[in-house]
């Protein structure tokens, strides 16, 4: 490579040159002056003046990387819940205060500016949300780690309520431009699907296949206070020329333009399910795109430096974030043996060496397994190098168990029974050097029960890290009053070293540092009241118990136990009104699968109950139920920092690890919640009197399961229990449709009540009076929140990158000084 020498602005971040920054941008990068600025437009321009600031960090890791020769690691995900990135890129560069006064300085408001941007809503849930938490860390961390993903136009849908049921709107965030992207188009791969395959020459060719290119999108991942910078690359479906071209020719200039728009829709939007896999072809187009792109370009990258794949292991992880992307290891294999002409038996060493694969779900209806028929016809190549490396892994199963045929019929990649399918979990576990689940208790369950047989064969393969989230969005940048108070005690270093927390430790019973904890938990509830206030009409008293269960609508979760609880609770306080109740306001938030018709019944009967309890006169501010609209990134951001109590409460061994668990945790809400997930080790590092635990644990679950669960007993032997399952079924809350939750009632009551919702409850409502116990004791709950936030350390996403750097990834931080 040689190149010029540049000479470009080196720009500082004194508020002059911020102020300056803006105004050029705001005039060559937006074509605006003052007069016609739109506040969209100052924030672009701030937002431009910011990414200027990114870049040369960025070229400069990207030129170390290079030049150290560095082992880099691909996060193949397809997912990445990032939410906004202003504030953010703000605090990592240490620049917030600066950008504010300067932005003030031309008249505009940052943090009003801050809220016009659209959260990248690339994902459904607590996995996208994990790969974006994963990519602040890799930054910070100074691993050289890439993340690779699709760039949807239309993101998670936007969620309304409209009478109390969830109506779905597209979400195109594009609309208003995105300054954190750059566009490549010098960088596209093809990608091919259908046609057939040929022996020639002793190599397989694919041929007459259909194609869409895939084009790069590249967004900057600063590090907090390094100059350590990553990138996300995103691919864009685009029709390839000859494909607009054969059309034409034949004088079809409407058909090309069509054929044209459906190659494109490839990467138009976001599948909003994360419970079952939608069995639709244009998802596994979706699949096979990016990973395809993906693994062109990182052959790419590692030929720049490399002549032959030699030292392609020592140089090139691959980790799969979930089976989503697991198209990946077949792809490689075709591309190493079909077009590189590496022999087989070499590629299959060299993938089993970089893949690695994490597991995020145990629940069997989201387990991915692909229709062979539908793979014949999209991918031949593909499934016949799927069935190449099944026949090869049968023998050595074989070898291992003796010939035991029910072993073999589970272990297949191919699932035999009935229509014929491809077991993805199957083949990422085949293929890879390590398998992780993302809490101890998953990670268990996995090798144990899901996956024994491959522990079985493969025991040093199985693995755990527990996931984490990053300290600096979701307490930096959530919570400025906590967070400053914190600075004011320990300093400011916890932010890159989350054990740092443990500090607090000594100040729990402190009467000053207690009331000044108090103070900011009350700013962030006074600041969610207002903004409940102004979004559903609905007041609540910023001193009554703020109650949070905010995560995707599923049965599993349960928000269906905390419903119950809400109207026991509702019926207590109308039976002796005057009593002296804990007043809660109990939060929910949270999508539900537009197909999921129970979780969508759900969130009506959420807000049917809301309607009630809210205006009954006899329960004043006793008793508040609201629902939050539209649960993302930034809700989260508002609603998490408020939170007196965090509900955790999914049916034990259901919930993989959870994340939000510790995001509230961190911001100092004592959790309610089962053995289940990460809230075991939550409870191990905040101690027992610090959490409320209740219900079956994962094994009580079993052993209730089979000596036979009977959950009407349960209905007819306790009384408040009954009463509001009855008042469920006979439209005490509905009247204008008495029947409209009978189906609640009866899954339940009646048809075996899957997630022992009921075999629960007892034990739930018993926590909940301890929990409002506690409450009354300001001291008390005081100390035990200071012991949560004190014992997070663990659950930065740093230590999670850590371990998978050290023990999975074997990659080192890149020296950018
Ligand atoms: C499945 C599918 C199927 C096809 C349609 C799109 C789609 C999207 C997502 C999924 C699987 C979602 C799995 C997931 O989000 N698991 C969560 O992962 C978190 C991070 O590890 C973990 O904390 C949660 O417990 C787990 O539920």
């Amino acid at each position: 490579m040689t190149a010029v020498d540049l000479e470009f602005d080196q720009l500082n971040s004194t508020v002059d040159a911020l102020r300056r920054s803006i105004s050029n941008r705001l005039m060559y990068g937006v074509g605006k002056d003052a007069a016609t600025a739109r506040p969209q437009d100052w924030l672009n321009a701030a937002a431009l003046a910011v990414r200027d600031r990114l870049v040369a960090r960025w070229m400069k890791t990207t030129r170390h990387q290079y030049e150290q020769d560095v082992k880099r690691v691909y996060y193949l995900s397809m997912e990445f819940l990032i939410g906004r990135t202003f504030t953010n890129a703000l605090l990592a560069l240490g620049i917030y205060d600066q950008m504010k006064e300067a932005l003030a300085g031309l008249g505009v408001d940052m943090e009003a500016a801050a809220e016009l941007e659209p959260d990248a809503a690339l994902g459904n849930g607590g996995l996208g949300r994990l790969a974006a938490c994963f990519l602040d860390s890799m930054a910070t961390l100074a691993i050289p780690g890439f993340g690779y993903g699709i760039r949807y136009e239309y993101g998670m849908f936007r969620q309304k309520i409209i009478a109390g049921e969830q109506v779905e709107t597209p979400d195109y965030w594009l609309r208003a431009g995105n300054p954190w992207e750059f566009p490549r188009p010098e960088v596209q791969y093809m990608v091919h699907f259908g046609g057939r395959t040929i022996e020639r020459d002793g190599h397989v060719q694919w041929i007459e296949t259909e194609h869409v290119n895939a084009m790069a999108y590249d967004t900057v991942i600063p590090g907090f206070a390094t100059s350590a910078t990553n990138t996300l690359r995103l691919w864009s479906a685009r029709a390839t020329e000859e494909l607009d071209l054969s059309a034409f020719n034949q004088g079809d200039y409407r058909r090309a333009v069509e054929a044209k728009e459906t190659s494109e829709n490839v990467s138009r939007l976001l599948y909003p399910d994360d419970s079952t896999p939608a069995g639709r072809e244009l998802r596994l187009r979706q699949e096979y795109f990016f990973v395809s792109a993906t693994m062109q370009d990182l052959i790419r990258r590692y030929q720049r430096t490399h002549s032959t794949f030699g030292r392609f292991a020592e140089k090139v992880a691959i980790h799969l974030n979930d089976t989503h992307p697991v198209f990946a290891i077949p792809e490689l294999m075709r591309l190493l043996v079909d077009i590189h002409h590496v022999p087989w038996d070499r590629a299959w060493k060299l993938v089993q060496q970089v893949f690695s694969y994490t597991n995020h779900t145990l629940m069997p209806e989201a387990l991915e397994t692909w229709d062979v028929e539908m793979l014949a016809r999209l991918l031949p190549r593909h499934l016949e190098i799927i069935f190449d490396i099944n026949a090869e892994f049968l023998k050595d199963a074989s070898a291992h168990f003796g010939h035991d045929v029910d072993v073999i019929r589970r272990i297949s990649l191919v699932d035999e029974y009935g229509q014929r399918r491809v077991r993805m979990a199957h083949l990422a576990i085949v293929a890879s050097q390590k398998v992780n689940g993302v809490s101890k208790l998953h990670s268990q369950l996995m090798a144990r029960e899901f996956f024994k047989d491959f522990a079985h064969m493969f025991p040093a393969r199985f693995t755990n890290v527990t996931n984490g989230i990053t300290p600096r969005r979701w307490l930096a940048q959530a919570s400025p009053p906590l967070s400053a108070l914190i600075d004011q005690h320990i300093g400011t270093h916890w932010r890159r070293d989350l054990f740092e927390l443990s500090k607090l430790r000594a100040l729990k019973s402190d009467a000053a540092f207690s009331s000044e904890f108090r103070a900011a938990k009350r700013r962030n509830k006074i600041r969610l009241a207002h903004r409940l206030m102004h979004d559903t009409g609905i007041m609540v008293h910023p001193d009554a118990l703020f109650d949070l269960q905010v995560k995707r609508i599923h049965e599993y979760k349960r928000q269906l136990l905390n419903v119950l609880h809400v109207i026991v609770r509702y019926n207590r306080i109308r039976a002796e009104p005057e009593r002296d109740w804990v007043p809660r306001v109990v939060i929910f938030a949270g999508k539900a699968a537009s197909a999921y018709k129970m979780a969508k019944t759900v969130i009506k009967l959420i807000n049917d109950v809301g309607e009630k309890v809210n205006n009954d006169p006899l329960i004043g501010d006793q008793l508040k139920v609201v629902f939050v609209p539209n649960y993302g990134v930034s809700v989260a951001e508002l609603v998490i920092p408020a939170a007196d109590l965090s509900e955790q409460i999914s049916m034990a061994g259901t919930e993989a690890s959870g994340t939000g668990n510790m995001k509230l945790a961190l911001n100092g809400a004592l959790t309610v919640g089962t053995m289940d997930g990460a809230n075991i080790e939550i409870c191990d590092a905040v101690g027992r009197d610090h959490i409320f635990i209740f219900g079956h644990t994962a094994e009580q679950v079993d052993d209730l399961r089979a000596t036979g669960y009977r959950p009407r007993q349960i209905y007819e032997e306790n009384a408040e229990l009954r009463l509001a399952l009855d008042q469920i079924r006979t439209g005490y809350f509905s009247p204008d449709d008495p029947r409209r939750f009978s189906d609640i009632f009866h899954t339940l009551v009646d048809w075996g009540d899957h997630y022992m919702v009921l075999a629960d409850f007892a034990a739930f409502a018993e926590a909940q009076d301890a929990v409002d116990a506690r409450f009354r004791e300001p001291r008390q709950w005081t100390e035990s929140a200071i012991e949560n936030v004190a014992g997070m350390g663990q659950f930065s996403s740093d230590r999670t990158i850590a371990e998978y750097a050290h023990d999975i990834w074997h990659v080192k931080p890149v020296d950018v000084s």
